[in-house]
């Protein structure tokens, strides 16, 4: 599937500076900042830098920095918010299906109280 990336999305603009955010991690290849409407104690958003609309389009694009940048900056955030040892959900909504609401690749990792079963 070949991938058309909409810059005028909302974490393009973030990634530009033009919309503010509370930054939890940043680095070469990836930004970390908290979800507008936390579903959790600690609920962060963590997107690559590179214009990438799913983790599909990551995967097949990304170079291997990216690639490794964007899992680093994932462990990063979870040791900084603490909810490794407690654990956690790392959620990448994706397409129509997944009710993905902005077309900017984001995994969302959501933790700090327990959070049930969710496969449904
Ligand atoms: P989804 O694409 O369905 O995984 O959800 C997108 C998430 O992004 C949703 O939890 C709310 C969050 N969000 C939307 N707009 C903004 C924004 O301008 N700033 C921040 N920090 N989060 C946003």
């Amino acid at each position: 599937m070949a991938y058309t990336y909409d810059d005028q999305n909302i974490f393009a603009k973030i990634l530009r500076g033009e919309i503010p955010n509370d930054t939890v991690f940043e680095s070469d290849h990836a930004l970390a900042f908290r979800d507008i409407s936390p579903a959790a104690p600690s609920h962060v958003l963590v997107i690559p830098k590179g214009s990438y609309v799913s983790m599909d389009h990551f995967t097949q694009e990304a170079s291997e920095a990216e690639l490794v940048g964007f899992m680093r900056a994932i462990g990063e955030v979870c040791r900084l918010e603490g909810v490794s040892e407690d654990g956690f959900r790392a959620i990448a909504n994706t397409g129509v299906h997944g009710v993905q609401e902005v077309p900017h690749l984001h995994v969302h990792i959501i933790g700090g109280r327990p959070l049930g079963r969710m496969l449904s």
